[in-house]
């Protein structure tokens, strides 16, 4: 059941199409926003080829093993907050050594990063955007993440407030994802968003070892298939289930992700990668 819409939209239109676009997302109306062209097209392709060429240098791989038992690697530049969460001091050592690989990676070229927060500030008046700290230490401000052949995403949820308990940022309620598209994969590779919220109770069908929830959650859910283009920015409410399609072929799929969340009495809106 696929008919849940996405609202489509451009940098310039956006704040005259959808005012209000974030409550709209959490209250399920659209299944995420896509800004197109967002980030040009040129650049996007720049940075690809410096990754390309200096993966070595700028790209953290981790593997492990999934439930099947196959070898899977998870590829990024700068620490994605979920696979820290229980190792701080990792974290924030990696999070160090990522700020010169994102400057290296940016180099002379406009910053995604801040123009994702430039854009969200557009989009939450009287909000200051700033990157989350914990106690002193920043975070890290976003995470390019990069798939190869065969990678696909297990039916997830992300919730800050869930999963970061003891993390200043689980104080911060409603959750957002904010990507932009730097590479597309070949074929596969799409999100899928379901139009389902977590309650408890899922989490008594997960299986022990297994990644991610069973696919027979969503199954009676409708949802929305959003395909990035290159220079795409969307943005959904990532504290429902979502999935990445197994992707093939052999262009990398390379996304940079932007968490953010926002505060109901400060006049403040955090983000992470
Ligand atoms: O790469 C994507 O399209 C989405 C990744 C994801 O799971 C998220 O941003 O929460
Ligand atoms: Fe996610």
């Amino acid at each position: 059941m696929s008919n849940w819409p996405i609202a489509v939209t451009s940098r310039d239109t956006i704040e005259q199409d959808f005012p209000n676009i974030l409550e709209e997302l959490v209250d399920l109306k659209w299944s995420a926003v896509i800004v197109k062209n967002f980030y040009p097209i040129i650049h996007c392709e720049e940075i690809c080829q410096r990754i390309n060429e200096n993966k070595d240098d700028l790209v953290t791989v981790k593997e492990y093993s999934n439930s099947a038992g196959d070898k899977v690697a998870l590829r990024y530049i700068g620490p994605g907050l979920g696979q820290y969460v229980s190792d701080k001091e990792t974290y924030f050592s990696e999070t160090k050594l990522a700020h010169k690989k994102f400057n290296k990676l940016y180099n002379g070229l406009p910053d995604p990063r801040e123009m994702v927060r430039n854009q969200l500030a557009k989009l939450l008046p009287g909000k200051n955007i700033v990157v989350a700290k914990e106690k002193d230490r920043e975070c890290s401000d976003s995470v390019v993440r990069i798939m190869a052949d065969g990678d696909m995403s297990a039916l997830h949820r992300d919730s800050a407030m869930n999963y970061f308990k003891g993390w200043q940022i689980s104080n911060y309620p409603t959750q957002f994802s904010a990507l932009v598209c730097f590479q597309m994969a070949e074929s596969g590779g799409e999100l899928t968003v379901y139009r389902k919220r977590w309650v408890p109770e899922d989490d008594l069908v997960q299986e022990e070892g297994v990644t991610g929830y069973p696919n027979s959650l969503v199954s009676n859910s409708e949802s929305s298939t959003i395909t990035p283009q290159q220079g795409d920015l969307y943005i959904f409410h990532p504290e429902i289930y979502h999935d990445i399609n197994p992707m093939q072929g052999k262009t990398d799929r390379i996304t940079q992700g932007i968490f953010f969340a926002i505060s109901k009495n400060e006049n403040v809106a955090v983000s992470w990668g």
